[in-house]
């Protein structure tokens, strides 16, 4: 099930790292998938300090009190209206943490941030499905036990380290854990996407077409003592200019450098010689792999069995795991899989990165993803996007960006009559641009014209795209 869930950091009152940003999220998709509810939902997160939610307890509960967190459910008692003819997810309702107070909670029980805001969010959760605690025995059991099973699942046990943030300087090097995972497979099988589940925040861009992802991007994920540094990279394809030659080239090197390989297909597909490559490159370098058989939502049972005979005949997986990254379905089985592959090592990178992104690559990222959504077939495929200009303010950030395409009459589409189209283009990805980076963003976007700049090697290093060593 697809559910929305919308985060906010109300004026930025507190500190709220990426990492714990995606933490709240996933939880909050764990417990709703566990709840196995039949209808996508949509619920709005709000962080705030113990002074922001002792107003809201003072307006709607008459209570002067900063609580830890508040639930305003759209539904008396979980009885969930929804209109079947819609295609929007139904609105569950609001759920507004105070961060302060879920730190000050975490260091009075022991435990980690994660795993306070966790907790938080799963209870809440509850609430806005009808379950109360405070009138009901067995829904307070029943609370209890979904809370420590959900957060479980997602490897926030109550005694694990403590990961994010400040937390992190608890955890001695000694006991640091981290294994490099590439995600590797043909174009548009949803590598991306799955990247952006397993981290719980978008950090790679994802479209309906092939050869969205260009270059490699990094997701990390730390949880307790581990970090599982992920590698999404461009989708295998034969090359037909300069630009899909280092786009391959920059998938293929990030395979021998990995501790293990996530091999992504589809269920409705034969075994391409993409695939077949892959499969030659592990045995060569000897590599383990997982096999990850995605968009379970839309393949046939059959075609599932078959895939999984067909590759496990091939290759000696270590574990082949029907998923969907879309809906997320048993992407939560992912990370258990892959614990084997950690190594006694120190991380590479703090534990609240959830990216090596810079704001700049991320914006322009998200200014590429919403042109190849936009605009139809070959035009987007032969546009490049440069940050010229990105201006951080307190309250603000300021970009101008330039979008090169390769012929005049592509520059006319790309702006659309009267601007329409580009005027879109910048309104989509400024909404996406606030919410990483939780500011207002002016975004000025200009279009230029580079005839051929795909098969010209000086164009390409200008563009960003340098060839490895
Ligand atoms: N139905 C369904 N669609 C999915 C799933 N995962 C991804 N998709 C869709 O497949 C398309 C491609 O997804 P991406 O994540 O961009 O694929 P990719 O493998 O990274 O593609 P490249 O970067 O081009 O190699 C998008 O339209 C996704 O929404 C899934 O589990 N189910
Ligand atoms: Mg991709």
């Amino acid at each position: 099930m697809k559910h929305k869930i919308y985060t906010t950091n109300n004026q930025s009152k507190v500190e709220l790292t990426p990492s714990l940003r995606a933490l709240a999220k996933k939880v909050i998709i764990a417990a709703l998938d566990d709840a196995e509810l039949e209808i996508p939902v949509e619920i709005s997160l709000t962080f705030t300090d113990n002074e922001g939610i002792r107003e809201l307890n003072k307006k709607y509960r008459n209570k002067d009190v900063p609580t830890d967190v508040l639930s305003f459910p759209m539904f008396e008692n979980g009885e969930i209206e929804y209109d079947d003819e819609s295609d929007e997810p139904c609105a569950l309702g609001d759920i507004v943490i105070s961060l302060e107070k879920a730190k000050s909670q975490a260091e009075e029980y022991g435990h980690g941030i994660d795993r306070e805001v966790g907790f938080l969010c799963v209870h809440s959760v509850l609430h806005l499905l009808g379950y109360d605690h405070e009138t009901s025995k067995d829904d307070e059991e029943y609370m209890n036990e979904t809370c420590e099973y959900v957060l479980d699942t997602l490897g926030l046990k109550r005694n694990t380290f403590n990961a994010p943030s400040d937390e992190a300087e608890k955890i001695d090097e000694k006991n640091m854990k981290t294994a490099f995972i590439s995600i590797v497979g043909r174009p548009n099988v949803g590598k991306s996407t799955l990247l952006n589940a397993i981290i719980g925040e978008k950090v790679a861009a994802v479209s309906k077409k092939p050869q969205t992802t260009r270059g490699k991007i990094t997701g990390i994920l730390t949880q307790g003592n581990e970090q599982y540094v992920f590698i999404d990279t461009p989708g295998l394809h034969k090359p037909k200019n300069k630009l899909g030659e280092y786009m391959v080239n920059a998938a293929k090197s990030s395979v021998p450098d990995a501790d293990a390989i996530v091999l992504v297909v589809e269920a409705t597909e034969n075994i391409t010689p993409a695939d077949k490559e892959i499969i030659e490159n592990l045995k060569k370098f000897n590599l383990p792999a997982i096999l990850v058989i995605n968009k379970t939502d839309v393949s046939k049972k059959d075609r599932l069995l078959i895939t999984i005979d067909k590759y496990s005949k091939m290759f000696d997986f270590k574990a082949i795991i029907p998923a969907s990254a879309l809906t997320g379905e048993n992407v939560n089985e992912i990370i258990p899989e892959l614990r084997r592959f950690l190594k006694n090592e120190k991380w590479f990178f703090p534990s609240d990165m959830i990216t090596d992104q810079t704001a700049r690559q991320m914006a322009s990222e998200i200014i590429r993803e919403k042109l190849l959504r936009l605009l139809d077939d070959e035009i987007p495929h032969g546009t490049a996007v440069t940050i010229e200009d990105y201006t951080e303010k307190p309250n603000i950030v300021e970009i101008r960006a330039e979008i090169y395409c390769e012929k005049e009459a592509h520059k006319k589409i790309i702006i659309g009559k009267n601007g329409a189209t580009l005027k879109k283009a910048a309104t989509f990805a400024r909404e996406d641009i606030e919410k990483i980076t939780g500011k207002k963003v002016y975004l000025n976007l200009w279009v230029k014209v580079k005839e051929n700049w795909r098969d010209s090697e000086l164009n390409l290093s200008r563009l960003g795209f340098k060839k490895e060593d």
